[in-house]
């Protein structure tokens, strides 16, 4: 079966986890994306977090899968003219190296451009360009700060809080995958190519735009509803955290269920849509609600927002949160179970789909890793193990015509 991208080479001069997620997304659907790595220690994640003492580590090996693997020392000008070589028969570069490194290996925007006018050079950089911030080095956890996800997650009594979720890095690297793939329809249409960047602060707050609608909000009303903190508590002139509530138009909460005293997911997420109100009374045995004035709409029932959470906890008390869910569910109510890592490695609607795929490793073996969550009807995505280090060097060097030789003088030239 062909894949989509097929035909589509890549360089790939990324590394740690923003710029690897996005060519590892273009890698599974087809595209060839040869990973340029520095000769000798290659991407950093390769040694980080190490599981098993001579593998590669497993944040390599999830984030480089359907790659093969280039070692080049690029400031060298042995590799120089292999990387050369390389941008004038690929479509595509990705980097996400710090402000400028790029430009001072050589390989400016411009210089690019003389090599390949049809190269689309794709980058992340943790600000925008131009930005006040534009020469900082910067990692997950700065851009979450950012972006304004960090001052809006958390509980309204704490300090701003980082989500697990990589908002910085992998989410980047989903906006920058968008845009290649849209560089690439333009170039269909012009045979130009183009220089997209992305931003790691902007790719947050693009992930934060409700959070911005509601500073908006507050700055005309004074006030936000949804927020726990209406309409007991007080509002600065900032958007507070909300810690989990549901940020929408319907309630929200997390709520405990049996044995959450001693298992630390023992919750539900459970939310209150306004037309499935009485199937909430009903299943939770409350049909005095459904006709009771103080609590038949959204806004009669958010100040007892709390006491009908409270009475919802009492009712999940001897129910774990399938049962829950199982309960739930039959009365359209939206709601789901918190899920541990453990429990979605083993969920067997996850493996069955994909989202969770066992990968060959040649050194550590199987691993799990997470598959493409984008499914299609008419394309089979295979998820490969990631390359060892400079595993494809010969092969990609003899793509570009160069002879045994010229091989073994690369070799020599890494070595020193
Ligand atoms: N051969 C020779 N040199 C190489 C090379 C190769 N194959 N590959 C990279 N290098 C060199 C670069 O030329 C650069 O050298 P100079 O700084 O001397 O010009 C250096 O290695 C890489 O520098 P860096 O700034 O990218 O790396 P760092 O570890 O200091 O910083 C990071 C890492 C992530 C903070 C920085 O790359 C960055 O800010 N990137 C942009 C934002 C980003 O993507 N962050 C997300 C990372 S995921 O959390």
């Amino acid at each position: 079966m062909t894949k989509a991208l097929e035909g589509i080479k890549i360089i790939d001069f990324t590394h740690v986890q923003a710029g690897p997620a996005c060519t590892q997304l273009l890698a599974w659907y087809g595209a060839d994306v040869i990973k340029v790595e520095r000769p000798g220690s290659g991407d950093v994640t390769r040694n980080q977090l190490r599981d098993i003492p001579d593998a590669d580590a497993l944040y390599f090996t999830m984030l480089n899968s359907n790659k093969r693997s280039l070692t080049l020392d690029t400031k060298k000008p042995e590799g120089k003219e292999v990387l050369e070589k390389l941008i004038k028969v690929s479509d595509v570069m990705v980097e996400n190296f710090g402000p400028g490194a790029l430009d001072r290996m050589g390989f400016s925007w411009k210089r690019i451009l003389e090599l390949n006018p049809k190269m689309i050079l794709a980058s992340v950089k943790g600000f925008s360009d131009g930005h006040h911030y534009d020469d900082l080095k910067v990692y997950e956890n700065v851009a979450q700060c950012a972006g304004g996800a960090a001052s809006t997650t958390g509980f309204w009594d704490g300090p701003p809080v980082i989500s697990a979720a990589a908002l910085g890095d992998s989410n980047t690297g989903m906006h920058l995958a968008i845009g290649i793939l849209t560089a690439l329809r333009q170039r269909d249409k012009t045979g130009a190519g183009q220089k997209v960047a992305v931003s790691m602060q902007d790719s947050v707050l693009n992930l934060c735009r409700v959070k911005l609608r509601d500073q908006q909000r507050l700055d005309r009303v004074g006030y936000l509803e949804e927020y726990p903190q209406y309409p007991h508590g007080s509002f600065s002139d900032v958007v507070p955290r909300g810690g989990n509530a549901g940020g929408g138009g319907q309630p929200g909460w997390i709520l405990k269920c049996k044995g959450w005293q001693t298992d630390p997911n023992a919750y539900i997420y459970f939310t209150i849509q306004g037309h499935a109100w009485e199937p909430i009374c009903d299943a939770i045995g409350k049909p005095e609600w459904k006709t009771d004035p103080a609590y038949t709409t959204a806004r009669a029932r958010q100040p007892h927002i709390v006491e009908i959470f409270g009475t919802i906890e009492a009712w999940l008390a001897d129910k774990t949160k399938f049962e829950a869910v199982d309960i739930l569910r039959k009365h359209d109510i939206p709601c789901a179970p918190v899920l541990s890592m453990k429990e979605l490695a083993d969920d067997p609607s996850l493996r069955e789909s994909g989202t969770i795929t066992e990968v060959e490793h040649k050194v550590r073996g199987k691993y799990l890793t997470v598959g493409s969550p984008i499914k299609f009807s008419d394309m089979k995505v295979e998820i490969t193990g990631s390359p060892l280090l400079g595993e494809h060097t010969e092969e990609v060097l003899a793509e570009l015509g160069y002879s045994r030789d010229g091989i073994q003088q690369l070799h020599a030239a890494n070595a020193v």
